[in-house]
């Protein structure tokens, strides 16, 4: 009896050992936990500080550079243009067989063209009933026909401006060009009512169409 009366105690004692073990354990559990969160809390304040820091830098460069672009001169180069040939009243020095008239290179269609006779100085001229910033001009070369037919377009005086008597060459053309050729001229003029083509020397002039691009001054 003596012998298990000890037992007893001894079991009682070793289950006391492991409860206390396991509240040991349990508790330096929580405390890495708390530790951790803690850490957890330190990290997440650091990178919202970080965050702060880069919106104010990007605040403070987006009001610099609104300072500078407003403090620019306005550029009108990279103005949207629009084409305003397109329709407009045109005439040329004499029309070759009285089908091929000065409308038909600003019908918006490439595979008709206008059509002067043989002579010297034949000219083409639009007229946009206002005046408008001219920036660009394209010719869009005769496209059908013998390649002669193509290098009849050379030696081209292209004029600008607000009236018959105050017209300035705004680029000249040597060509030859080609059947369908398209070329382009920079072509800046800042009041510009009339846009004329003219060949110096004694030649016909047909081409198929005339894109003339300005300023779009519709919003202004
Ligand atoms: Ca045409």
């Amino acid at each position: 009896m003596c012998y298990l009366k000890d037992m007893n105690y001894i079991s009682v004692f070793i289950n006391a050992i492991v409860v206390a073990l396991m509240a040991m354990y349990v508790y330096q559990n929580e405390r890495r936990m708390e530790e951790m969160a803690a850490k957890h809390n330190q990290t997440d304040g650091y990178y919202l500080r970080m965050l702060k820091r880069i919106e104010s830098k990007l605040d403070d460069n987006t009001a610099l550079l609104q300072q500078i672009f407003s403090g620019l001169p306005k550029d009108n180069s990279t103005s949207i243009l629009m084409e305003v040939a397109h329709g407009k009243p045109a005439e040329q020095s004499s029309v070759y067989g009285a089908l091929y008239s000065a409308s038909r290179a600003v019908d918006g269609n490439v595979n008709t063209f206008m059509h002067t006779n043989i002579e010297k100085s034949p000219y083409w001229m639009v007229d946009f009933g206002k005046t408008y910033q001219v920036k660009r001009i394209e010719i869009f070369n005769i496209n059908d026909g013998a390649k002669s037919t193509g290098e009849r377009l050379h030696d081209l005086d292209i004029t600008v401006g607000p009236s018959h008597n105050k017209m300035q060459l705004c680029a000249h053309y040597v060509g030859p060009a080609q059947v369908g050729s398209h070329l382009l001229f920079e072509c800046f003029h800042e009041n510009a009512r009339y846009v004329k083509l003219m060949i110096k020397g004694t030649e016909c002039l047909h081409v198929a169409e005339v894109k003339i691009y300005a300023v779009d001054d519709r919003s202004s």
